[in-house]
């Protein structure tokens, strides 16, 4: 039985997002993005008022399969979306005018994969040639500097770049479906943990974003809306510098196709609990975490 306040598997997901927007069908719909490598649908829920023209935010979780608080907070945000829409001012301007295209879990088969066999697992679980090791890191495989740095190019690693840029069904999925809505996506939030960061552009180079003041001001102004509930401490910057260079990530990738807001939030906690952060702290996460991202889907809103 599915709750926001308990880790759910994926079939418990994917049940959620079926009666979320079959019960409010004004404000939620789902479509399938894409399959995954073995098979599964990769849903996408559209949250927002219908309207016309809107801008449009891409908010996805489950990107690295033990990042277990990451789908959970996509649980919470649509949540408060359904339960404060008319009550909540700022959250109803948002969904108003604005649509937020929310990946609940991106990487399916990894996902269900922690869930029956090991719980530290990261990647996909697609078959590579010429070795028993088995998937690909999503976040490693965006055309985005692929490859050159903080990548491996062995199939065995736990940051396996792939084949080729987009050769994994998820990432190929999630990289056509923002290709394809590049006019009205101005923002992309992707969600993982574990370090307490908002990350921008860049993180495959120390290569200065072209927006990287604005970014910055942005990701300070999330920050401390974030910390200002439960006293959570954050730090943010440029990728490169604030955690460590990576090639090949979807917030390099979208920002470099066009869409300037592209943050990466790495949540609780810093390491104690690290993946294995306990249920008992996903209403808190989530809570702080929804505040930093109204605030950048309000900057958007202004903004973009
Ligand atoms: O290394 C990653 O993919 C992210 N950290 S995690 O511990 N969740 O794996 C950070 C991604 C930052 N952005 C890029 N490297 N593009
Ligand atoms: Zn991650």
């Amino acid at each position: 039985v599915h709750s926001y306040v308990k880790y759910n598997d994926l079939d418990t997901i994917n049940a959620w997002s079926a009666n979320i927007a079959a019960q409010n069908s004004g404000l939620v719909s789902r479509s399938q993005l894409g399959t995954s490598y073995e098979g599964r649908p990769i849903y996408l829920l559209k949250v927002g008022k219908s309207g016309s023209n809107k801008k449009a935010v891409v908010l996805d979780c489950g990107f690295h399969a033990r990042e277990w608080i990451s789908v959970a907070f996509c649980q919470w945000f649509v949540k408060e979306a359904v339960e404060k829409y008319g009550s909540d001012t700022q959250l109803t301007n948002l969904l108003n005018n604005l649509d937020f295209y929310v990946v609940p879990v991106l990487n399916v088969d990894g996902y269900a994969y922690t869930w029956s066999t090991n719980r530290m697992w990261r990647k996909t679980r697609s078959v590579n040639s010429g070795t028993t090791c088995i998937g690909t890191d999503p976040n490693r495989n965006f055309n985005a500097g692929w490859c050159t740095v903080g990548a491996s190019s062995r199939a065995c690693d736990d940051t396996y770049c792939g084949s080729s840029p987009e050769s994994e069904r998820e990432t190929k999925a999630l990289a056509n479906f923002i290709r394809n809505n590049l006019s009205s996506i101005k923002g992309y939030l992707t969600i993982h943990s574990y370090s307490q960061m908002l990350l921008f552009p860049y993180s495959y180079s120390y290569a200065v974003a072209k927006d990287h003041t604005e970014l910055n001001t942005v990701a300070k102004n999330a920050v401390s809306q974030l910390t200002s509930l439960y006293k959570t401490k954050y730090t943010y910057g440029a990728g490169g510098t604030t955690i460590y260079l990576a090639a090949g990530g979807s917030d390099d990738w979208a920002y470099d196709a066009g869409v300037k807001y592209s943050f990466t939030f790495e949540l609780r906690d810093t390491g104690r609990y690290g993946f294995l952060l306990p249920e008992s702290q996903i209403q808190a996460t989530s809570q702080e975490t929804i505040l930093a991202v109204r605030s950048i889907a309000t900057h958007i809103l202004n903004n973009a």
